[in-house]
């Protein structure tokens, strides 16, 4: 096994990502006596598996090895199995980075391979990295919610803004560009009322917005991450990114009156969700702003609690095939989302400066001992700038489970 053969595989599945849910960002290498033969990546979804374009693209593979960094899939979905492919091109041994966490798979991949003659081997030291690209995809096939990755910009203390509400800017200009990068590998973003008031942001993908040498600051070997070798932190910062998707815009909570000038309406690539009994007693209320919804991309949420309704939103989030999102503020956007228990990854830019007082990144009901307070796991640092970038996770990655 030569790990840089799977290091592509690994950058191939993140310069997918993004551009294939709800199906999972995969990369495979076909190689001969040491040398790549051909490449693939997993398409758009419905479209073909990386195994798929890497045999299409390699010709004659008779006896070659193939590396891919998920499990290749034995089950009839949208597309028929990549094992048989596999099989029939007459690839020798296959390496997969980790089992795929599908049930309809979740093993039964590789023991089809095996069943055939093909050795297989799972090299675990590749695991967690190939684990790191696939979590909202597992969160996604076992739950189907979409996965929540909660970003902010903070000082020392603790703030997003200063105590008047000021948030021009808290972070660098190379974490500023590294959100948008991030943005480029998300399916929606998501913000509340108070963001769409106070900021009127764009929400979209713009990292060419940026100067130079910003750009460069990541790929002149400034790219260190420490603690957990996160692949996905890894290529955030210094692989090139040739395709940028927009966001889907995500509103959660309607203002009492609808500004069709807002950047966040400028086209259809937008929802806005509302609890069913807020929108009727606005309705009852507002002549406006029943002319108004009869015009947006609005869904009702029929929900008593909170928890419920963030369950509700992030269900009919993954039924529309989003599959990751990223909440963009304000705090208490991320305290609903925290107080029900739905922030699944956390990235908060730290900024070396202390504003004394502000607003807090996370304004929920809260907790009374320490002891209770949501652990933070899997944790990886970098630098970005005079900035920190810290990224962590809800859970531990479970390989048992699958
Ligand atoms: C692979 N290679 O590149 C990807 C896989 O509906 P389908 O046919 O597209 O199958 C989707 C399922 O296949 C998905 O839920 C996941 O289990 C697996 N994704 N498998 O062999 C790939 N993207
Ligand atoms: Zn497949």
């Amino acid at each position: 096994m030569e790990s840089r053969f799977m290091d592509t595989a690994l950058e191939i599945a993140f310069g997918r990502m993004g551009l294939t849910s709800p199906n999972p960002a995969v990369g495979a290498v076909i190689v001969r006596d040491g040398t790549v033969v051909s490449i693939g990546g997993t398409g758009p979804c419905g479209s073909r598996h990386a195994e798929i374009a890497a045999i299409g693209a390699g010709g004659d593979v008779t006896g070659c090895d193939m590396y891919v960094s998920l499990e290749p899939c034995c089950h009839y979905g949208k597309t028929p199995p990549c094992t048989d492919a596999i099989i029939a091109s007459g690839i020798k041994k296959v390496y997969a980075a980790i089992l795929d966490p599908n049930p309809a798979v979740a093993g039964k991949g590789v023991a089809r391979l095996r069943d055939s003659g093909i050795e297989v081997e799972i090299p675990g030291m590749l695991s967690q990295r190939a684990a790191d690209l696939i979590r909202a995809f597992k969160k996604y096939i076992l739950r189907k919610r979409t996965f929540v990755l909660a970003k902010s910009a903070v000082t020392l203390d603790g703030r997003i803004a200063t105590r008047t509400g000021d948030s021009k800017w808290v972070s660098s200009e190379h974490s500023r560009y590294l959100v948008h990068r991030i943005r480029a590998k998300m399916d929606a973003v998501i913000i509340g009322k108070n963001t769409l008031l106070r900021d009127d942001p764009m929400l979209d993908s713009r990292p060419d917005s940026f100067s130079d040498g910003v750009k460069r600051y990541f790929l002149e070997n400034r790219a260190d991450v420490f603690g957990r070798d996160n692949q996905f932190l890894r290529s955030l910062l210094s692989s090139e990114i040739s395709e940028y998707r927009q966001p889907l815009r995500v509103l959660v909570g309607l203002p009492g009156e609808v500004d069709f000038s807002r950047k966040f309406f400028r086209d259809d690539g937008y929802i806005v969700f509302e609890r069913k009994d807020r929108l009727d007693h606005f309705l009852r209320n507002s002549t406006g702003l029943k002319s108004a919804v009869m015009r947006l991309n609005i869904v009702d949420i029929d929900a008593r609690t909170n928890a419920e309704e963030i369950g509700l939103i992030l269900e009919e989030l993954a039924d529309r095939g989003i599959m990751t999102a990223m909440l963009e503020g304000g705090g208490l956007l991320a305290g609903s989302f925290f107080d029900a228990g739905e922030i699944d990854q956390v990235i908060y830019f730290i900024a070396p400066k202390i504003s004394g007082n502000g607003i807090s990144p996370v304004i929920a009901a809260g907790k009374d001992e320490m002891g209770l307070s949501l652990p933070v796991r899997d944790v990886s640092v970098a630098f970005a700038g005079g900035d920190v970038l810290y990224l962590g996770y809800k859970d531990v990655y479970n390989f048992e489970m699958m």
